[in-house]
């Protein structure tokens, strides 16, 4: 069997079903979809809602749906009213979201609800020998293999949002992974072509690729673009048996 990530897929189905054609998932392998899954593309319910029905695959929190977790009602009616409701709707592409949200009947929607709240914030897992904790972003030790359910707002949102690479002051944070090179990490949150161009200028910003520092790999290929802003973006599926890339770039035009 092997084991596979991918992060920020942000509503690209299309991408997402290209990336497992490409990786050639099988029963036995495994998936982890390093959160971000909905928002600002279209299709983020048909993807939660795909994840949650195999097996052989899993979602880690992101702040998307960690924003959605706090804005819909837990009850599964149509209200949302929930304290991130404004952020997630108004300022971070939510409203595609909610829509489809509301396709669904109450009860689907209950049991999607349910769903995200059992996700794992933060999982360390070893493939061949080697340790990596996945994470959509932040590390906090009290956080590792547990579920979102199992913490409070404020630990979650830590690990959702807060980076070293972030330029707003309110989610910016130091470097947390050299203090722990006992893992690999892996993440997402900020894409690799934004990481590239503040923080290692000299490399071609352009291209789709992970970037790598250090015990820190990010695999967001920046699916939030949707293939605008000249560069290529898309989905960067990786192999962690052999760290071998599969990139699923979205072409526009
Ligand atoms: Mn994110």
């Amino acid at each position: 069997m092997a084991t596979y990530v991918v992060s920020d897929l942000h509503g690209q189905y299309g991408i997402f079903r290209q990336g497992l054609k490409a990786i050639d998932l099988k029963d036995d392998d495994m998936l982890y979809v390093i959160g971000d899954v909905i928002d600002r593309g279209d299709d983020g319910i048909k993807i939660l809602e795909y994840i949650r029905r195999h097996k052989n695959m899993d979602l880690l929190l992101g702040n998307h749906e960690h924003m959605m977790i706090n804005s819909v009602d837990p009850d599964g009616g149509e209200e949302c009213a929930g304290i991130d409701t404004e952020l997630w709707i108004y300022l971070n592409g939510g409203l595609n979201t909610y829509t489809d949200y509301l396709k669904l009947t109450k009860r689907s929607r209950k049991r999607l609800y349910n769903w995200l709240c059992n996700r794992y914030v933060i999982r360390t897992i070893e493939v061949k020998g080697k340790k990596f904790c996945l994470t959509h972003s932040y590390y906090n030790e009290k956080c590792v293999n547990k579920r979102c359910r199992e913490l409070d707002y404020d630990t979650v949102w830590e690990i959702v949002w807060l980076s070293m690479f972030r330029d707003d002051p309110s989610t910016r944070c130091d470097d947390v992974y050299s203090a722990h090179k006992e893992y690999s990490f892996i993440t997402g949150h900020v894409p690799v072509h934004k990481v590239r161009m503040t923080h290692a200028a000299d490399e071609d910003f352009t291209k789709l690729k992970l970037y790598k520092h250090s015990n820190l790999i990010d695999i967001d290929g920046g699916c939030a673009f949707q293939g605008r802003y000249g560069v290529e973006s898309g989905a960067l599926f990786l192999r962690l048996d052999d760290m071998k890339v599969f990139p699923i770039p979205i072409i526009t035009g």
